[in-house]
């Protein structure tokens, strides 16, 4: 490199005193209208500064003679009031990233690639409805607990608001994020190849301590978790999850939960299969056996083309990672150094350590997870590269603690067949060509 003081040389343009130099009137290209003609006659009087000839003004000037400052470089924008403000805030309109709806609108994928950071904005949080988004008047709203317990309860969103609470940053992600579109390299995006998933800290109360108020009778072991949207969709849980980490919550990021999430409150299972995070939760039963309901008979059960087996119950959202930058549709703007970033998660462990190839698979290298490495959430790893030009595949892989390793497309062809459009957690390959195009491939 040319210039060895800085790591990074090819990020960033020089700057000069040269740079500060004011255009002639005639070149300024504020006079078409870019800059109100009022402030800027203004200006002009007020500095008295602006000859015909161009003017050079040091750094420190801007900050001490704010006006003439703003005279030297005319931003058309350093005018108060072009954004008004708001009780309840809204970003900048330069910022365009959306949730991406599937042509059925049931589904509305979040863009992975473009998040930040592990905790995914609430406006941002993927959906997923089997019947539309209830809009459920709070103050209606009960959650029953019924079925094997000492003492039957309704709480309304008041009632649970008052027990003891915890918040916790979880991932959900669909057991059919992948599935369908992952074995071929069709969709173009991260967000459009795995955009069923989010992170956000969800607040609420815990199950055991409800429990512990309506008493569960010996000899329970499942529960019945109903929504009282228009799928009343329903599941069951062993009572050892329940009694684990599962949650009622009614907060989201630090405020209600969003309607198309489940307001005004809805069961949290970490780690587990977004569809048993039921939504708009209305009722739990507690019993002996499972419910056996359509969610987990007819659908979200896997069957393996392999064997012809279905699996049953197969809740847990194994490992799996995705290089989020560089990634599908992109194009890098030249040769250079790039931060490889991206996301990994495990329904079972903290992530232990994710590795990425820069090489198409022939070797692999650690990447540094940004703290906090939280179970069941989302880790953010980040790995330096100098991309020399060439054509190349990138891919990350990620192992959690209990040694699981995320594994290849090939390997889940090969013990599964391509029968489940469930579970699906291959590895994703990203092609990156001469030309800076980045495209989703598949890579074995
Ligand atoms: N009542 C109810 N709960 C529900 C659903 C639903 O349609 N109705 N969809 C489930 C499915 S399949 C998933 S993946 C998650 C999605 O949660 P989200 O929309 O908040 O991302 O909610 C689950 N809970
Ligand atoms: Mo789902």
């Amino acid at each position: 490199m040319d210039r060895p003081t800085t790591g990074h040389p090819d990020i960033g343009e020089p700057f000069t005193e040269m740079d500060l130099v004011r255009p002639a009137e005639e070149d300024c290209p504020c006079k078409e209208g870019m800059f109100p003609r009022a402030s800027r006659r203004q200006f002009l009087r007020r500095g008295g500064l602006l000859t015909a000839a161009a003017t050079l003004l040091p750094v420190r000037a801007m900050a001490a003679d704010a006006p003439a400052a703003a005279a030297v470089t005319d931003p058309p924008w350093s005018v108060p009031g072009r954004v008004a403000r708001s009780d309840y805030g809204i970003r900048s309109p330069f910022e365009t990233v959306a949730r991406l709806a599937t042509p059925a609108g049931t589904d509305a994928l979040t863009p992975l690639q473009s998040l930040q950071g592990i905790i995914t904005p609430s406006g941002l949080h993927f959906e997923r409805h089997h019947n539309g988004i209830p809009n459920i008047d709070p103050s209606q709203h009960r959650l029953i607990i019924h079925g094997m317990v000492d003492r039957p309860m309704k709480y309304s969103v008041e009632d649970l608001k008052r027990f003891p609470s915890i918040s916790r940053t979880l991932f959900i992600e669909c057991s059919g994020n992948s599935g369908g579109t992952a074995r071929s390299a069709a969709p173009k995006t991260a967000q459009a190849a795995h955009g069923l998933t989010s992170t956000s800290e969800w607040t609420g109360v815990k199950l055991t301590t409800l429990l512990s108020e309506v008493g569960v009778k010996d000899g329970a072991a499942w529960v019945l978790a109903e929504g009282s949207d228009g799928a009343l969709l329903s599941r069951s849980l062993p009572i050892d999850k329940i009694m684990d980490d599962v949650f009622v919550a009614y907060a989201q990021n630090g405020e209600a939960v969003r309607p198309e999430n489940g307001y005004p409150i809805r069961l949290i299972v970490p780690g587990w299969e977004g569809n048993i995070n039921i939504k708009w939760l209305r009722r739990l039963k507690i019993g002996d056996k499972p419910f056996m309901t359509r969610e987990e008979t007819s659908k979200y059960s896997d069957l393996m083309t392999t064997t012809g087996k279905a699996r049953q119950f197969s809740w847990v959202m194994e490992a799996k990672s995705l290089i989020t930058f560089p990634s599908g549709d992109m194009r890098l703007p030249g040769k250079g150094f790039y931060e490889i970033t991206g996301l990994a998660w495990s329904g079972r462990a903290p992530i232990e350590r994710v590795e990425v190839t820069t090489d198409g698979g022939k070797t692999w290298a650690l990447a540094s997870l940004q703290e906090p490495v939280l179970p069941k959430a989302y880790v953010r790893f980040r790995y330096p590269w100098h991309w020399n030009g060439g054509e190349t595949v990138i891919e990350s892989r990620a192992t959690d603690q209990t040694g699981y390793i995320q594994p290849t497309k090939a390997f889940l062809t090969a013990t599964e067949g391509v029968g489940p459009t469930y579970h699906y957690n291959g590895i994703q390959s990203w092609k990156i060509s001469p030309d800076g195009s980045v495209v989703n491939v598949l890579n074995g």
